[in-house]
């Protein structure tokens, strides 16, 4: 069994970018479901204030952000790996083209009519609600505005058709092996195709559909689930750190109360005293569940950290 934990919900595209990877690397994983909408008193009881999904823990340090668990993940389990360097700057590209681009114009095609109203059947009209205004409220403060279906339709077809003539020679998108570039391509493929309304709507990229086929047939490896509170449990008995980065001159001393949080959207901030700040992550430590200490642990890349105020 590995150490990993995932905090994580079935609907969650980018719990389901994590999960693949945990099949892609054959891992054993605790699963923790939490709640689609706030509040997520035990997830945020464990990273201070952050509230999107995933979050994935080991021990008592927590990750947040699917863009630092990978790259954790990788650590831990190096093969096989999700980075090929020979391609590595491309490889980036098409990981943020997914993240970002794919998986914002993705969001609005569920509230299609035909996604509505699948929508609508799993999960009642007025869970839908709570859902509608849960997600205002997620865009509220950050930079990037709650996508609409003029920014579908602008991005969706012409980025489906490149990627779906990317496909057309090999089994993945830099060649034989799956790297990040595809779980990250894959999860607002996944997200669409898991709503019969509007599936169809890929019904045109034959090779794209191949594609999903093969990443979806790497599995997500073998689940234990388990609940927030022997998460916490697990978090509150431990009495060992994970390794941390190289250090390097972040502008503010370690010690210093500070608070970290996203600048995109789910701008909920986390606060604790900085551990460090490394080249492509910052760490902060604070008192989680049961008042043991954590380790919350942000990419730098989209994350903002400033002095808390006293
Ligand atoms: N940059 C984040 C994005 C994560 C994200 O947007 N997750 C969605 C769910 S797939 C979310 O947090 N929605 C609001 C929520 O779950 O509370 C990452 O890579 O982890």
């Amino acid at each position: 069994m590995s150490s990993i934990i995932l905090h994580h919900y079935g609907a969650s595209p980018f719990s389901e970018k994590v999960r693949a990877i945990l099949g892609y690397k054959q891992l054993e994983w605790r699963s923790v479901l939490i709640p689609r909408i706030m509040p997520k008193p035990e997830l945020v009881a464990l990273t201070g204030g952050y509230r999107k999904t995933p979050v994935m823990q080991i021990g008592r340090d927590i990750y947040a952000d699917t863009h630092l668990i990978t790259r954790q993940i990788e650590r831990l389990a190096p093969e096989p790996s999700l980075f090929p360097e020979a391609d590595i700057a491309s490889v980036i590209g098409l990981e943020q083209l997914g993240d970002k681009r794919l998986f914002l114009a993705a969001v609005p095609v569920m509230f299609r009519p035909a996604g509505r109203a699948v929508l609508i059947d799993k999960l009642g009209k007025d869970y839908l609600a709570s859902f509608g205004a849960d997600r205002a409220a997620l865009f509220k403060g950050g930079h990037v505005a709650r996508p609409d279906a003029a920014y579908s339709d602008a991005v969706l077809p012409p980025t489906l058709d490149a990627v779906d003539h990317q496909l057309t020679d090999r089994d993945f998108l830099f060649g034989e092996r799956p790297c990040i570039a595809d779980f990250s391509v894959y999860h607002p493929i996944w997200y669409i195709r898991s709503n019969s309304g509007v599936a169809p709507l890929l019904d045109d990229y034959p090779n794209l559909l191949a594609w999903a086929d093969r990443v979806r047939a790497l599995g997500h490896g073998t689940r234990e689930d388990i609940d927030a509170g022997q998460a916490h449990e697990i978090a509150a008995r431990c009495e060992q750190w994970q390794p941390l980065p190289a250090a390097v001159e972040g502008g503010l001393v370690p010690g210093t109360r500070v608070s970290v949080a996203a600048t995109d959207y789910g701008t909920e901030p986390s606060q604790g005293e900085l551990v460090s700040i490394a080249a492509d992550s910052m760490t902060i430590q604070r008192g989680g569940p049961d008042g043991q200490p954590v380790r919350v642990h942000f990419p730098r890349d989209g994350f903002r950290v400033e002095a808390a105020e006293a």
